[in-house]
């Protein structure tokens, strides 16, 4: 899998991530449960949609919206703001494998409407084998933080500001 995702990217040497709670999520999320806009602290994931809600659950994305040169407040504003010129919107079906760049891509999960859950699975990839997430970012999106993550919160990654 490795391997694949380092060719597909054309990224090299490429690593699973070594953070303890980040590595290798799945998400389940059911009705009203919704994922806000964020950057990853990982560079690179790889989703596969296992199970399908009835209607939301979208995966949406504004591409290359920052790099390690620019932060693009201006244009993460707008997309909080609910612009969508610069927004792409996944309609993924059960099987369907996407590889994105989350660390530069913002993106969000819409809200789930309906019974049926959705059931994702997030394996992760970065270019640095030994950062992880920062505590904080740990907190929000994982529910804690760990040792691991204020032990290697020093390290300067690409000057993004998380
Ligand atoms: O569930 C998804 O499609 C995306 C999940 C995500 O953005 C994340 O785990 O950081
Ligand atoms: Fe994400």
């Amino acid at each position: 899998m490795l391997k694949f995702v380092s060719d597909s990217l054309g990224v090299f040497p490429l690593y699973k991530w070594a953070d303890p709670l980040g590595k290798n999520p799945y998400s389940i999320m059911h009705e009203d449960h919704y994922f806000p806009w964020h950057f990853d602290g990982n560079e690179f994931t790889l989703s596969i949609l296992v199970q399908k809600a009835e209607k939301g659950g979208l995966f949406e994305y504004s591409p290359d919206l920052r790099n390690i040169e620019d932060e693009n407040f201006n244009g993460v504003t707008k997309v909080l703001r609910g612009e969508r010129e610069s927004v792409k919107s996944l309609d993924l079906k059960p099987g369907d494998l996407q590889i994105f760049k989350g660390r530069f891509s913002m993106h969000r999960v819409t809200k789930i409407e309906g019974k049926t859950s959705r059931y994702i699975a997030l394996p992760t990839y970065v270019k640095d084998p030994y950062r992880v997430n920062k505590p904080e970012h740990s907190k929000q999106v994982y529910g804690k933080a760990l040792p691991i993550h204020f032990e290697r919160n020093d390290i300067q990654v690409d000057g993004l500001m998380d």
